[in-house]
């Protein structure tokens, strides 16, 4: 039986991955970790909750040891956008509360998931069919303190044997909680204006390919990676696993074909310019799928569908 905690309950990523996790591992397993956010709905009425905060030490030791704690999946961090505005704050939550749930790890023997992303990388990686293993020199705080997690991830498991696990996300597309700051945010909010306006504006420009997931998969991934036969893991931090990758262009087209007058406007943010043009235009994510047999679901037309229909639903019934 396993007892986890999830840092991070309340956000973008963790609010569904707790509740599919208490699906698959019982309510009463499964500890969402709240800090600043109050739990609502489901989160807080279908199992225990209790304030973590991960650059609290004695806190997270203390969650650990009330609900004896055996898997870590550590989901509390600042995302890219938000990490340039404040990269104290992104070094603080990225580097010194994974260091923390290490060490907790460490101290009470428990698995940890950590999730890095496509901000891994930086101008100077192969942009096209970027490679499981390749070059990392991102340029935004975000980035490094990504790179930093997967090697401090790494070192846990070669000298202390923690079982330390994780993928690289990509931008994650949901329909529950809106995420909070990323240079991909855009194609999560795109959904939400086309049922809502039927326009658009658009802060990362024509021709930015990134690579993006739907929540159903980018759960799986968390899931599967962490249930996986650790004697067929080559790697076990940092995995590169996509579903799709388009540009801006492209996921308004996949739009209008559901909503034909959908104007798609262009007003350039260049801080998350900057991010985007850094990252992979798309990822060689193969050693995920021969090691611990990553396979997507969705693709952009069956997300867009699921998408629009959800979100249409949600406006129709005032809730958005
Ligand atoms: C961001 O845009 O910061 C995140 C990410 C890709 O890690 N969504």
């Amino acid at each position: 039986m396993k007892n986890i905690l999830v840092t991070g309950s309340v956000g973008q990523i963790g609010s569904e991955l707790t509740l599919e996790l208490r699906r698959r591992y019982g309510n009463g397993n499964v500890i969402a970790g709240i800090n600043r956010t109050q739990p609502t709905g489901a989160l807080a009425e279908t199992g225990p909750f209790m304030k973590v905060d991960a650059t609290n030490r004695e806190e997270l030791a203390a969650a650990v040891k009330k609900y004896n704690i055996d898997t870590i999946y550590h989901l509390a961090a600042v995302l890219s956008a938000v990490g340039e505005k404040n990269p104290g704050l992104a070094w603080n939550i990225g580097v010194n509360g994974l260091y923390n749930v290490l060490e907790v790890a460490r101290e009470f023997n428990c698995a940890v998931f950590f999730p890095s992303s496509i901000g891994a990388f930086g101008p100077t990686t192969p942009l096209d069919n970027t490679p499981q293993d390749t070059i990392q020199r991102p340029t935004s705080m975000y980035g490094i303190t990504k790179v930093t997690g997967e090697m401090l991830c790494d070192y846990y498991h070669l000298r202390f044997g923690v079982d330390t696990r994780g993928v690289r996300f990509p931008g994650i597309i949901s329909n529950v909680t809106l995420p909070g700051g990323g240079t991909t945010d855009y194609a999560v909010e795109i959904y939400y204006e086309a049922v809502k306006h039927q326009r658009f504006t658009c802060p990362l420009s024509k021709g930015t390919f990134l690579d993006m997931m739907y929540m159903p998969d980018a759960i799986n991934a968390a899931v599967n990676i962490m249930e996986a036969d650790p004697s067929r893991l080559k790697h076990r931090n940092a995995f590169n696993v996509s579903s799709m990758s388009f540009d801006p262009e492209i996921i308004a087209a996949e739009i209008r074909k559901h909503i034909p007058g959908f104007i798609m406007e262009y007003d350039v943010d260049p801080i998350k310019q900057k991010i985007a043009d850094s990252w992979p235009n798309y990822m060689d994510d193969s050693a995920a799928r021969e090691e611990w047999g990553w396979n997507p679901v969705y693709n952009l037309e069956s997300m867009t569908r699921d998408m629009l229909a959800v979100i249409t639903e949600k406006h129709r019934k005032g809730l958005i």
